[in-house]
């Protein structure tokens, strides 16, 4: 790694269970081994503030809450999470590790809720000004799939309760995303078991440290 090379803003991205998570844990250990500063945070939430706005959005209480309060909380949890752990880590030379950031909205919220995508736009723009992550990864692999690994697991948030055609929706629209910024966003195909998965996130990796 080049000595000079400025904290990187990395996201992880995919639709439920594909294995970000997982992933997260894995790159991890290869910026451990690079001896890289790092910290590793989530949305929504990240913070107590926003945190507690996940539980509203992903939990049972507000089930019915209007698709425009959904985009507009999502972005009060990303605002205090960019002013409060984002930005300050990266000013101070950490990287940042988060799992879903705002590709999350223009796929969810966007595609799978079908929002105005210019609103989330302005959002954005609001929201982070200059802020852009250096690096997505983003994991793919069928619905059918992420379900069957996701349903392993826990009882069905908010979100995953939805039916197929939103998560059809969520995962064309990540596609298209990483179609139109392709240095931005690496698909990974997710479908393989953990190291073949593992295999492709190091290669990426490893490029990125060797720049
Ligand atoms: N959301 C939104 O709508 N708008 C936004 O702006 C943002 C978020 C930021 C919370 O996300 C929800 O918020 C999300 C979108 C919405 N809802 N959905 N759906 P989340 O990231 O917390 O929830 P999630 O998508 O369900 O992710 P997850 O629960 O963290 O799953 P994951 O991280 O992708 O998978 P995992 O936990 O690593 O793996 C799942 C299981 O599969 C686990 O048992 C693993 O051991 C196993 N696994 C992982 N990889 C493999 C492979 N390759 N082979 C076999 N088994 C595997």
């Amino acid at each position: 790694m080049t000595q000079k090379m400025k904290a990187q803003f990395i996201t992880l991205e995919g639709s439920e269970g594909v294995g970000k998570t997982s992933n997260l844990e894995y790159i991890k250990s290869l910026l451990d081994s690079s001896g890289i500063e790092y910290i590793v945070t989530r949305e929504p939430g990240g913070t107590p503030l926003s945190e507690a706005l996940r539980d509203m959005l992903l939990g049972s209480d507000f089930k019915g809450m209007s698709d425009d309060t959904e985009l507009l909380l999502m972005f009060a949890a990303r605002a205090e999470h960019v002013a409060k752990v984002i930005r300050p880590a990266l000013e101070k030379g950490q990287w940042v590790l988060c799992d879903r950031f705002t590709d999350a909205t223009y796929a969810y919220q966007g595609g799978g809720r079908q929002l105005d995508m210019q609103r989330i736009q302005v959002l954005e723009q609001w929201v982070l000004g200059d802020l852009r992550p250096d690096l997505t990864l983003l994991l793919d692999a069928s619905i059918d799939i992420g379900r069957e690994r996701a349903g392993k697991r826990s009882e069905p948030d908010r979100f995953e309760q939805e039916r197929d055609a939103f998560f059809n929706r969520v995962r064309d629209c990540y596609l298209a995303r990483a179609g139109a910024e392709p240095d931005r966003i690496k698909v990974i195909d997710a479908s393989g078991d953990l190291a073949s998965v593992q295999q492709q996130v190091k290669l990426i990796l490893d490029a990125l440290l060797n720049e």
